[in-house]
């Protein structure tokens, strides 16, 4: 553990005290203005929820992933717009650089991360490669000591935010696969780096996603991942092994704030004279949610442990992920029939994490990636 016992402790209850009291209320607003109040976001700031997952002596709280995973299952019992506001700066838009930026780069830019000053974004998407990530084609031509980029990323969340965005290029045009491709930290105000119009969303609102272009876009040559070009992808797959597992803490999170409500309202609303929640049909459906939800919370710890361990866990953050968002899509189903007319009426707030959960089977590696990686894993493990 980073954290003894007490202090980690204190910090989950804090920010589940903060989640509650403070985030909770503000759920309709937020999807309403399709914002986070700054002031919410400069409370997440002292909190120092930029950072959890960066290193201490880069300004984070350097929390394990054991650590990270109970913190998500907090943050996850709130609209998913919250999490992910400070979600790339601990996750996909930091741990490249963790991972296997220079010295330098991380000097550079983890502090600030940390803090919240500024926000990282994952440039790896395009518009003709989404699943097939290592068929991307934005090129990185070295040119005088810099690289030129050319090229779409698509769906980039929190690009409109960012200051910075870990970029998936191609640095040799000669390979069409994974080893040709590099990772570059490009600063959002560099020349020819412009976003598109907003994506306009089934849910998640206060949350966005934008276009991101390069145009002759020019780099200094520092601005490689790690000085280095060609493990450019491998760094892509590390950061998503670990945004897999906090996707699907995340999905145990709201999971578990959906059965809560579900819950509640059963014991609250009756029909034929006593609360539905005494009806064996809506138990039933409660206790399913309630199982699941369970085996998904024990199986993240479990991933999370064994990666503090120093396992790899390619395969088990795969069956987290595939397992843990598909849940929370029936749990969040089950939530809306047990509200009833009451669950497809906007003011109730189910329909929008109904929607909003959705998006958890697709990003970071669909269900179907997942089930391809576990697979694939099993049948080398096999053949070893
Ligand atoms: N950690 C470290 N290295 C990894 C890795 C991992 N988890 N997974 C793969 N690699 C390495 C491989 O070892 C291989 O290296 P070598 O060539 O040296 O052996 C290289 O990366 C290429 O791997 P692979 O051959 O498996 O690549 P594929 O093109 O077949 O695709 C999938 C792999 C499909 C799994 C990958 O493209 C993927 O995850 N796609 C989904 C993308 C995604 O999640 N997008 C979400 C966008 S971000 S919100």
């Amino acid at each position: 553990m980073a954290l003894d016992q007490q202090t980690l402790d204190a910090l989950l209850e804090t920010v589940a005290r903060f989640v509650r009291n403070r985030l909770v209320p503000l759920e309709a607003s937020v999807a309403e203005n399709d914002a986070v109040p700054e002031d919410v976001i400069a409370e997440m700031r002292d909190l120092g929820l930029f950072g959890f997952a960066i290193p201490e002596e880069y300004g984070g709280l350097g929390l394990t992933m054991e650590e990270e995973v109970r913190l998500a299952f907090e943050l996850g019992q709130t609209s998913p717009a919250f999490r992910s506001l400070i979600g790339t700066n601990n996750g996909i838009g930091a741990q490249g650089i963790i991972a296997d930026g220079t010295e330098e780069q991380k000097q550079r830019y983890l502090p600030r991360l940390a803090s919240g000053e500024i926000i990282g974004s994952f440039a790896l998407t395009e518009p003709g490669a989404g699943s097939d990530a290592a068929s991307l084609k934005t090129s990185a031509r070295r040119e005088d000591g810099e690289y030129v980029l050319n090229g779409t990323k698509r769906y980039i969340t929190n690009a409109p935010e960012a200051s910075i965005f870990t970029v998936f290029a191609r640095t040799d045009p000669a390979s069409r696969g994974a080893n040709g491709v590099s990772a570059f930290i490009v600063e959002a105000d560099s020349p020819g780096l412009s976003l598109g119009k907003p994506d306009r969303k089934m849910g998640q609102r206060g949350t966005h996603t934008t276009d991101v272009m390069f145009d002759d876009c020019r780099i200094p040559a520092s601005a490689l991942l790690g000085g280095v070009e060609g493990q450019g992808f491998k760094t892509a797959m590390k950061v998503l092994d670990r945004g897999r597992l906090h996707i699907a803490a995340v999905s145990v999170g709201l999971s578990e704030r959906l059965i809560a409500d579900s819950l509640r309202y059963a014991m609250d609303r009756s029909q034929f004279g006593k609360p539905i929640a005494e009806f064996q049909l809506i138990q039933a459906m409660l206790a399913d949610s309630k199982a699941e939800s369970y085996a998904a919370r024990c199986m993240v710890l479990d991933a999370a442990r064994r990666r503090d361990r120093g396992e790899r866990v390619s395969t088990e953050a795969g069956c987290c992920k595939l397992f843990a968002t598909e849940m929370v899509g029936r749990v969040a189903d089950r939530a809306v029939q047990i509200y009833g007319g009451a669950g497809y009426i906007a003011d109730y707030g189910v329909e929008r994490f109904y929607r909003d959960v959705r998006l958890l089977r697709i990003y970071e590696g669909t269900t179907q990636i997942q089930q391809l990686v576990i697979a694939r894993n099993m049948i080398r493990e096999a053949q070893a």
